[in-house]
Formats: C-alpha cells, sequence, structure tokens
C-alpha cells in the first residue's frame, strides 16, 4: 500500500515545491509549471505524486498586466508592511484592505522604519486614516521598537502574509522575529532607486512565539480581483458606518445617485471627504479594468 503524508507547501520554485510534513520532515516535490499550486496549501503526497486539498482562503491580486495571480493560501491575516521609505503608492493599503476583506482575511498595518528622522509624518498621516479600522504596529526592524507587539499579535495561531513594496522591510521584519532565518535583505534604500526585489519566491515560517509568517517578493501593483464596482464600497475602510444605511439602488455606485446612503454619511462628516475622493478613485480604476474586460470579450 502506498504511504500517504500530509503537509504544506512552504515555497513553490516554479518546477518543484518545499513541502513541510506532519511529522517535521521536509521534501522538494517536482510539479508543473503552471500547477497553480501556492505556498500555503495543504498538500498529500504519495509516491511523489501530490494532491491539493481544498482551500479555507484564498490570497489574489491583479498585476501590472491585468493578469489574476493567487499569492497564497489558507491564510488568516495579512499585513500591509509600509515604510516611511520608499513610499505606498497612492491607493495600495487600500486595494490591500479591500482585498483582505474580500477574501476573509483579517488586515492589519505594519508601519516600519519608525527610526527613520521624519517618520513620524507617515505615522500620524496613517494614524489620523486607519485608527479604529484596523489594527496598526508602528515599529523598526533596526531597532527593535515595536516588534514585541506585533509578535504578541502574530503568535495567536494566525498565518499571516506580508506585502508592501520592495524595500519596506519585510524580510528584515521577519529576520528580527526569527534571528535564526537570516533571509536576504536588499541594500540600504535610497530616494528614487529603481528597487529591485531582494526576496524573489514566497515562504512560510514558523514563528518562535507562535503563529506562522510568509515573506513575500514585494509588488507595486495590488489590482482588485473578484470585487465588483457595486462591491467596492462594503469593504472600503473608513465606510463602515454607510453599510447599516440603505442606498435606494441596489446597484448604487455612490456617485451622484439620488438618496446614497455614503453621499449623507460624506455631507454629514461621518466618512471624511479624504476617504470618499480616494474610493471614488479606485472605483474609477475598478470600472476601466470592468470596461476593458468587456471589450477583450
Ligand atoms: N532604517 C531602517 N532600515 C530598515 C528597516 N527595516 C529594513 N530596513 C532596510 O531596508 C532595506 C530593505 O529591506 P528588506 O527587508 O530587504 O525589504 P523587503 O521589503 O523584504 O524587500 P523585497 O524583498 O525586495 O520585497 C534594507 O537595506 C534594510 O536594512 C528599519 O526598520 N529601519
Ligand atoms: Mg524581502
Amino acid at each position: 500500500m502506498k504511504i500517504k503524508k500530509k503537509g504544506v507547501i512552504v515555497a513553490h520554485h516554479g518546477v518543484a515545491v518545499d513541502i513541510l510534513f506532519e511529522s517535521g520532515e521536509r521534501q522538494m516535490v517536482q510539479v508543473k509549471k503552471r500547477s497553480g499550486h501556492v505556498v500555503g496549501d495543504d498538500v498529500v503526497v504519495s509516491d511523489k505524486l501530490l494532491t491539493r486539498l481544498p482551500r479555507r482562503t484564498e490570497l489574489c491580486r491583479r498585476d501590472s498586466r491585468g493578469s489574476i495571480r493567487i499569492v497564497g493560501a489558507n491564510l488568516d491575516v495579512l499585513g500591509v508592511v509600509v515604510a516611511p521609505l520608499p513610499r505606498p503608492p497612492f491607493g495600495y493599503i487600500d486595494q490591500a484592505i479591500v482585498t483582505a476583506r474580500g477574501a476573509a482575511l483579517i488586515p492589519v498595518l505594519v508601519i516600519n522604519k519608525c527610526d527613520l528622522e521624519g517618520s513620524e509624518i507617515l505615522v500620524a498621516e496613517l494614524t489620523a486614516t486607519y485608527t479604529g479600522i484596523m489594527d496598526i504596529f508602528v515599529m523598526s526592524a533596526v531597532t527593535g521598537e515595536g516588534l514585541a507587539a506585533l509578535e504578541l499579535f502574530l503568535g495567536q495561531e494566525f498565518r499571516s502574509f506580508f506585502v508592501g513594496i520592495t524595500g519596506v522591510g519585510k524580510s528584515s521584519l521577519l529576520n528580527a522575529i526569527c534571528p535564526t532565518l537570516d533571509l536576504r535583505v536588499g541594500e540600504l534604500y535610497e530616494a528614487g532607486s529603481r528597487g529591485c526585489n531582494t526576496t524573489t519566491v514566497s515562504t512560510l515560517h514558523a514563528l518562535p512565539g507562535g503563529g506562522e509568517l510568509v515573506d513575500t517578493p514585494g509588488f507595486n501593483e495590488f489590482g482588485l480581483v473578484d470585487i465588483s464596482p457595486e462591491d467596492l464600497a462594503g469593504y472600503f475602510p473608513g465606510f463602515e458606518s454607510a453599510m447599516a444605511g440603505r442606498c435606494r439602488f441596489r446597484d448604487c455606485r455612490h456617485r451622484t445617485e439620488p438618496e446614497c446612503a455614503v453621499a449623507k454619511l460624506v455631507m454629514s462628516g461621518k466618512i471624511a471627504k479624504e476617504r470618499y475622493t480616494t474610493y471614488l478613485e479606485i472605483l474609477d480604476q475598478l470600472e476601466a479594468g470592468e470596461a476593458r474586460f468587456k471589450s477583450r470579450r
């Protein structure tokens, strides 16, 4: 009888996946180039034949070419890592939060490099916008400031996934939490530098204080997948209070439609004007993507 072993994919190297079995043993198993397996996938291996088990959650994004990429499976938390340098592109944090909520993951914001001069400005900006919307961790992978609070949070048996543009310090943070890992980190970031990816493969690691964390290659685009323009407001950070209210039209996109619950809250100041403006810009992008998709069919 063939022996079946259950494990989890801890890294994907194109034509092979690295599997950690329940016994603690590890094995590389060959897979087809576009097998569709991702880090976090539960698998059963029998005689080098790999079967993927159903996913509990799935994190996807749309890249700059418009293609959908599944980036992780069976996750609980999406940690959006930002830094004063390099700064997050416009809409990045909001798109990440919308994606996390759409995929039933808990979003958290990690503001790294708080040791850098001038970082207070970014911290003040982001805490003003996102306090009450998600947990915010202000920290430095270099000095260790704020690390204990993040470790405590991640240690709740969560499987967490860090995203953020290249150079914000995702691998440095994981190294600070697990000093034995020694992941490769990039050169010191300088303003205006091209910012090539240092991390090229997503890898899953067990943390000493409990929980697991996936380090990922930085990506600049966090295009939304499976979120329709009508659904966007329901996931949009800062619009939580509007969701109890009802718009006149069920497919209201909250632009200029009459009797719109979101517009009323913007008028009364319960939704910040800046939040509403950002929502409209992301809605524009989503509608443009929808139009492109329709014209291709
Ligand atoms: N001052 C300061 N520098 C940091 C901190 N964290 C990381 N860095 C530096 O930022 C640069 C990039 O760090 P990485 O950890 O490689 O960044 P990354 O997000 O993993 O980048 P990719 O793998 O390319 O996506 C390195 O030179 C780090 O030393 C921090 O808290 N403070
Ligand atoms: Mg890295």
